[in-house]
């Protein structure tokens, strides 16, 4: 479509000629002195990265208002992706690339003064409006979507204090607040026009309409109100420009945000927040279910914000509430928006006034929903009380759709009790309780996985009754990443090289990588490869150096597993690992070893106590290591603190080897793993997640297996896991624990790490000691790759270009063919400067 604008400036023309160095500058100069109030010659590296920002933010404008203009223009579908979490990264960098920008920017900082525009980038602050996979997938796939030109808002929660900064003392995690907004955030435009009002607690009651029908209100007890804050999401060179609407909720009272370091870190919040500002804080828990009266309140929130605005739209564009699923294809982000189900049932029957089954035909059109985790513990549960107290009217509207569902099954399955209380959306065992991922897929019309063997599960292990009324409501999206931020932007030495030799389509056309394949034989380009690898681990050995104090040798394997630390993610294998590492060179079995750096990176629960010992595990190992002199010029093991995006963005590229070392069947997906393989990295892993699919694309001979496969794992488990018995036959493994309960990565402290010891031997809940042997094998395998330095450099080849599927650009191809039904809808511009 062309949408014609009256601007002020336009840079969207074709040429973008307008966007020269000189006018970037220009922009610069003005931003400093009218909206920072400050003189060139006295501007602060801060002050420039606020007057670069804006003026980089003035410059796409033209595309963010006809992108708000497409929303209203658009014959086709818009895509809503409803998520707690989006963890897009730092701005600034990644809107010079989108628009082109980079080097123009970097020559209006060089009128100031800067040489290196990095120093510029490092100062924003990212915000960290989520935990880990699932808030990063949401920033890729909104990324996708605008460069694959296809209308879309993402619809999420504006938190004050996004996931904790992490510190390390002695060696254990530390809390601090993230004050991403101290210092201003320049990408966010709020919309108090466009506030919306939000219910809580009170009652309903029934009463007859102008008509004489039945209809009932809900009369809340307490309101919030929610402002939006717009976040434009560019897509990659071209006009499209989609948003993240953030919701904040106006705050009534302010309060004294101190640091913890207490398990309790939400406790210690919610009593702190005492008024209970809605959009407050993150819940830093990854996975677990904490069930907390202020995080569903945080998601009815948002949920109940997002489904206004959209019915806002249609309304103001004078279509009929009954087209709502031709214009919104409302996608679930995990559970935590599944309120949207009842409220927008609640929406068309209380406020629209439509019948029932008029009103369920329009939501279970418009509804999907996404499966990120089997972990039981993460399965969200409401407890009646709790909920009924806080949502009567859902849940009135909630015991209505489980009763004509019930009504349904019953009917395909007489008698069977037993199903029923499995499909019921309502736990009826124990403490009753609402299920919200039972109620997400009653009313979806698609129901994904986001890995080939996760969708697997969730059909037979965790959904099997479901499956088996609705089969063709269940599928796969294999998760994947940008290639824009993961490579072209957190990568440039091997972008430069990838464009030279191959083209730049790959930026947007990741298949395209495979043309790396020609030149899998040529030596002198296989060199070209380990010296721009070698360059970017340079970078990454000087953050360390600077940050930890360690001086780590950069043409050493650089062995990394960063992620949040889980039990399940087995971190533990690995530093045992390290464990047998250090042993053997101790031992003078050093013989055939790669000189290593294990790096390791990831923020734990505040409440997870064994995860927080892992840490504490991980750095008494690096004390220890890194103060030996034996392992000079061997072995080298370091703690990244604070792992975030960012920080992501120097890691992935530099890394030689990428751990993806989850117990079979608990890892959805991953998509770290995904970043390192793009980047070069070789994957040592088990059959998890979308491992699986990576090995395939790359080929198993360039691709380090070990490990017990999902079923071996689940049949282990039903015949009785005893790995205490294990010990006896394993030695190297005895030894490994024997030095751990000495006290030798303690400083003698034989108590420090015993829970962790007991957790192994005893319960050993993700099977650890099982892969062990296995895990040992793999990374000698490793060893002898690394030996044969031609043969490393062409599999790390093999490996960028054999992940082209990798893109979420084909994530994001797939949602839209197959479940959003939604198409591109490319926008061009006619500015009218006057
Ligand atoms: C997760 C899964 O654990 C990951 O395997 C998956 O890659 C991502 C994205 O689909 O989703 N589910 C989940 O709850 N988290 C994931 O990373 N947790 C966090 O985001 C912290």
């Amino acid at each position: 479509s062309n949408l014609r604008l009256p601007t002020p400036g336009c840079y969207a023309d074709p040429d973008r000629s307008g966007l020269t160095a000189e006018n970037v500058f220009d922009g610069m100069t003005e931003h400093l002195f009218y909206t920072l109030g400050k003189l060139a010659p006295t501007a602060s590296r801060h002050d420039l990265y606020m007057a670069l920002s804006y003026a980089v933010r003035d410059r796409l404008m033209t595309r963010y208002l006809a992108g708000i203009e497409a929303l209203s223009a658009t014959p086709t579908r818009v895509v809503a992706y409803l998520s707690a979490e989006f963890l897009i990264g730092p701005q600034l960098g990644n809107n010079l690339l989108m628009l082109g920008i980079q080097q123009e920017a970097a020559e209006a900082l060089r009128r100031f003064g800067i040489n290196d525009i990095n120093e510029i980038l490092d100062v924003e602050e990212e915000p960290g409006l989520g935990n880990g996979g699932l808030g990063r997938l949401a920033a890729c796939f909104l990324e996708s979507l605008a460069s694959l030109e296809i209308p879309a808002t993402g619809y999420g929660i504006r938190y004050e204090f996004g996931i904790f900064d992490q510190l390390i003392r002695d060696g254990w995690q530390v809390e601090i607040t993230d004050k991403w907004l101290k210092s201003g955030w320049p990408w966010e435009l709020p919309h108090p026009d466009q506030a919306c009002f939000v219910g809580f607690g009170g009652h309903t009651e029934s009463y007859r309409d102008e008509h004489g029908s039945y209809r009932v209100r809900w009369i809340p007890a307490e309101h919030a109100i929610g402002i939006p804050h717009d976040v434009p999401v560019l897509g990659y060179r071209v006009n499209t420009c989609d948003r993240l609407r953030l919701w904040r909720a106006d705050a009534a009272e302010s309060f004294d945000f101190y640091a913890f370091n207490s398990g309790d870190y939400y406790g210690a919040v919610e009593e702190k927040v005492g008024s209970e500002t809605l959009s407050k804080v993150l819940y830093p828990n990854d996975g677990t279910d904490e069930g907390r009266r202020l995080r569903l309140k945080q998601q009815h929130f948002f949920v109940s914000c997002s489904l206004q605005d959209m019915i806002r739209n249609l309304d103001a564009r004078g279509i009929p509430i009954t087209d709502f699923p031709d214009h919104w294809a409302v996608q679930l982000n995990d559970t935590h928006p599944a309120i949207a189900v009842a409220e927008l049932m609640r929406l068309l029957l209380d406020d629209k006034h439509l019948d029932w089954e008029v009103a369920w035909n329009i939501t279970s059109r418009a509804l999907s929903y996404t499966n990120h985790t089997l972990l039981p513990e993460a399965l969200e549960k409401w407890g009646l009380g709790l909920f009924g107290s806080l949502l009567p009217r859902h849940l009135e509207l909630i015991y209505e759709i489980n009763r004509r569902f019930l009504q349904q099954v019953r009917l395909k399955y007489p008698g069977n009790e037993q199903i029923l209380r499995k499909v019921s959306i309502i736990d009826e065992e124990g403490d009753k309780a609402v299920r919200m991922a039972n109620l997400a897929t009653v009313a979806s019309h698609h129901v994904n996985g986001v890995a080939a063997l996760h969708s697997e599960l969730v059909k037979t292990e965790l959904f099997p009754e479901f499956a088996a009324l609705w089969p063709e409501k269940f599928t796969n999206v294999t998760n994947g990443v940008t290639p824009r931020r993961w490579v072209a932007l957190a990568n440039p030495q091997l972008s430069a090289l990838l464009n030279e030799s191959i083209g730049t389509g790959w930026i947007n056309r990741l298949d395209e990588l495979r043309r790396l394949e020609q030149f899998v034989d040529d030596s002198s380009f296989l060199e070209r490869w380990e010296a721009t690898k070698l360059g970017v681990k340079g970078q990454l050995s000087r953050y360390i150096h600077r940050h930890t104090g360690v001086l780590v040798d950069p043409t050493s394997l650089f062995d990394v597993q960063v992620k949040r630390i889980h039990e399940y993610k087995r971190q533990h294998l690995n530093a045992l690992q390290v464990v047998a590492q250090y042993l053997r060179i101790k031992n003078g079995q050093a013989e055939g070893m790669a000189p290593r750096t294990v790096i390791f990176g990831g923020k734990a629960a505040p409440g997870y106590y064994m995860a927080k010992l892992i840490i504490r595990f991980i750095n008494g190992i690096a004390e220890t290591i890194n103060a030996d002199p034996d392992m000079e010029g061997r072995l080298r093991v370091i703690f990244l603190a604070d792992y975030n995006v960012k920080l992501g963005e120097r890691v992935y590229p530099a890394s030689d080897l990428s751990e993806q070392i989850s117990t079979a069947g608990k890892e959805a997906s991953g998509t770290g793993n995904m970043k390192f393989a793009m980047n070069g990295a070789l994957t040592i892993g088990t059959l998890d997640g979308a491992n699986v699919e990576i090995r395939e694309q790359v080929g198993a001979e360039n691709f380090f297996l070990f490990g017990k496969t999902a079923e071996e794992i689940s049949a282990l488990s039903q015949s009785g896991y005893r790995p205490w018995e294990l010990i006896g036959g394993m030695p190297e493994l005895a030894e490994i624990l024997r030095l751990v309960e000495q006290g030798h990565f303690s400083n003698g402290d034989g108590d420090l790490f015993r829970p962790l010891l007991q957790n192994l031997t005893g319960r050993d809940p993700f099977f650890v000691l099982a892969d062990f042997n296995d895990y040992l094998r793999a990374q000698s395998e490793v060893d002898l790759a690394w030996a044969d330095r031609g043969r490393w450099n062409r599999m790390s080849l093999l490996n960028s270009a054999r992940s082209g599927f990798f893109s979420s650009d084909r994530s994001i191809r797939d949602y839209a063919e197959r479940i959003w039904k939604a198409e591109s809808f490319p926008v061009t511009i006619t500015c009218e400067l006057d």
